[in-house]
């Protein structure tokens, strides 16, 4: 699936006509594909056994990363607080095919992993991730969108869900761009946003397909710390915004203790619904350079 970067015509949103793809898109969530791969004992312990003989079955999990919709749940394993499991998936994806950066330096073969979970020392002034440890929302967005290069490969890995709330959004690229017309897609092409201390397009093209690096409260803290938010930029934001805000055009589900979500950072974009200030909701979150996935 590909789409126009920079189109020589523009429609208007209005006048857009929509398109086959488009209404295939815009089907409601619980008919969207989900793919799952559903791993027995063999399986995990051949994983931990530094994925001997799971060559197909990792070359398969990095095929449904790269194609719509860009993420996979794992299911099988019993919900635990090792993550050791999940990394070495994630290493056995990941070690495919080497990462651009690993030329440059160690930093691509290092994982990166963190608790969300409500932490109550996590008040207001502490960062900008701090918003995934606590009880809030998160509208989808893409995960070290401040790096220069964002991880490629997230993992969550649910160990305790919350019954009610923190139910996982996942955008894929393709969902988002169905929902702009052509004049919104290239000024998110063009128009460098604030994340941390440099600046970045929304959109880059990479191998012929489109990425996204998109992260509001990223982009909010970037503005409060001084960064200057142009009139262009703000306009080229706004449509974007419009759409990650209607959970119905994307996938939703929740998470349930054991299951693993593994997705592609920089193709579709995650959020969650907030939950109850007393949960004990615990997910692990390990990122990874992954060159299968650039
Ligand atoms: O809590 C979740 O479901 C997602 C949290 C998240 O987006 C993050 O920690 O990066
Ligand atoms: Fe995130």
């Amino acid at each position: 699936m590909t789409f126009v970067a920079v189109p020589m015509q523009t429609k208007s949103r209005g006048t857009a006509i929509v398109s086959a793809l488009q209404q295939r898109l815009n089907r409601p969530t619980a008919e969207k594909p989900r793919p799952v791969f559903t791993i027995n004992r063999r399986v995990a312990r051949a994983f931990l056994d530094e994925s001997a003989g799971l060559e197909s079955l990792v070359a398969r999990m990095a095929q449904c990363l790269n194609a719509y919709p860009h993420f996979f749940i794992l299911r099988g394993p019993p919900p635990t607080e090792d993550a050791v499991l999940t990394v070495q998936i994630a290493k056995a994806i990941a070690g495919l095919k080497p990462h651009p950066l690993a030329r440059v330096s160690g930093q691509a073969l290092r994982v990166s992993h963190t608790r969300v979970e409500i932490d109550r020392n996590a008040t207001l002034a502490t960062g900008v991730t701090r918003y995934s440890r606590t009880h809030l929302a998160l509208t989808p967005h893409t995960d070290s969108s401040y790096n220069p290069v964002p991880h490629e490969l997230l993992a969550f890995q649910m160990v305790r869900d919350d019954a009610e709330g923190g139910v996982s959004i996942l955008a894929p690229i393709e969902d988002v761009l169905a929902n702009l017309d052509d004049a919104q897609i290239v000024a998110l092409h063009k128009t460098k946003v604030p994340f941390g201390k440099r600046s970045y397009p929304v959109l880059w093209r990479q191998q012929g397909q489109s990425h996204i690096r998109f992260y509001d409260q990223q982009i909010q803290a970037a503005v409060s710390n001084g960064a200057a938010l142009s009139e262009a930029a703000r306009g080229a934001l706004q449509p974007l915004q419009d759409v990650i805000n209607v959970p119905r055009l994307f996938h939703s589900f929740a998470l349930r203790g054991g299951e693993t979500l593994f997705l592609h950072n920089t193709l579709a974009l995650h959020g969650r619904t907030g939950f109850a200030k007393d949960s004990n909701r615990l997910m692990l979150r390990i990122r990874i350079y992954a060159g299968a996935l650039v």
